[in-house]
């Protein structure tokens, strides 16, 4: 795979597409990062932008991981100290995971947004913004009922982080998008570039296929999760034979989040999937590559509990190590 597509497979969108070609150009020393809030065990949705980091990696990028504590605190996740111990943790099931930790370097958002220049750039930034702007920035990454001036400082510091950090591409979920827009927009008003990002899709919620998988409600799969609790999860998992399933009842739209977790988290990380079956039911089937196991999926040809199976094997090998970690 080259590195334009190593870089841009899985992404559900890239900002802008002339920009990243011109990094898949000569990837070599240029810089990508995600930033994470400190909270709860590394689980399946800061995964799937690890799993970016790693392309990212194998592309010849260098990897920043922006442990986000000021930004988890301003969020509400808890106190300072809580948070702190959080992010220590996060970075060893980061690296147990997969990232390439001779080519990751963690930060603390503590080890520099408190500095001087970087406080009066953020005022200078929030003299650029409207209170609704910031708002609207926020809405898919706070749950919030009534918006707290903490919301609205949030992602200014986000857009912020960009420049101090001296990374080439802001990677993360859709519902940073209108975060890196708005750091588009407001970082040429301090004379920073607009900054290049990319965002992978969200997954529906495994339980039901609706939504969003999220820690916080409905079923996700996360680090703590052992070997009984990903088969129970995945064996009730909503998996009808097709990647396109009908809206429910009420008109929410669905998605086939089996699938997605194939696509988005095994076939990443594997070379080839063996979907084991006995031989009355026709024996191992082999896939290197994810398109074939939805197509077999829908025409009949492999069961959906059969996926379920080979879905909850993968998902623990990838666990198995943060798992461990977790243990010691
Ligand atoms: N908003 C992210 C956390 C975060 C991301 C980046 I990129 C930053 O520079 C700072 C914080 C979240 O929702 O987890």
């Amino acid at each position: 795979m080259d590195a334009h597509e190593l870089i841009t497979r899985n992404a559900a969108e890239v900002v802008t597409e002339a920009e990243i070609e011109a990094l898949a150009d000569d990837p070599e020393g240029k810089r990508a990062y995600v930033g994470y809030e400190p909270s709860g065990v590394l689980h399946i949705g800061h995964m799937l932008t690890a799993n970016k980091l790693i392309d990212l990696q194998e592309a010849g990028f260098e990897v920043t991981v922006l442990l986000a504590d000021v930004h988890a605190y301003l969020n509400d996740k808890g106190s300072f100290e809580e948070i702190r111990h959080t992010a220590e943790r996060m970075r060893d099931q980061f690296i147990a995971y997969g990232l390439d930790e001779s080519n990751t370097q963690f930060v603390l958002g503590s080890d520099f947004q408190l500095d001087d220049d970087y406080t009066l750039d953020l005022h200078a930034l929030e003299l650029e913004t409207t209170l609704a702007r910031a708002e609207r920035a926020m809405a898919e990454i706070t749950s919030g009922d009534s918006v707290k001036v903490s919301q609205a400082v949030y992602p200014l510091m986000q857009a912020l982080d960009i420049p101090y950090l001296g990374v080439d591409i802001a990677v993360g979920g859709m519902e940073q998008r209108k975060v890196h827009m708005l750091a588009r927009d407001v970082l040429p008003s301090i004379d920073r570039e607009p900054p290049t990002s990319l965002h992978t899709p969200l997954i529906a919620d495994l339980g039901t296929g609706r939504g969003k998988m999220s820690s916080s409600e409905g079923v996700t799969i996360s680090m703590e999760d052992s070997r009984e609790d990903i088969e129970s999860k995945v064996n009730d998992a909503y998996c009808p034979p097709t990647a396109d399933p009908e809206p429910a009842d009420d008109g929410t739209a669905r998605d086939n989040p089996v699938l997605q977790v194939f696509e988005y988290h095994v076939f990443p990380r594997f070379d080839a999937v063996t979907v084991e079956r006995p031989e009355e039911y026709g024996g191992n089937l082999e896939y290197d590559a994810y398109d074939d196991l939805e197509a077999d999926l829908e025409s009949g040809e492999l069961h959906p509990a059969d996926a379920k199976g080979a879905l909850a094997e993968y998902l623990d090998r990838l666990i198995a190590p943060g798992r461990q970690q977790l243990a010691e």
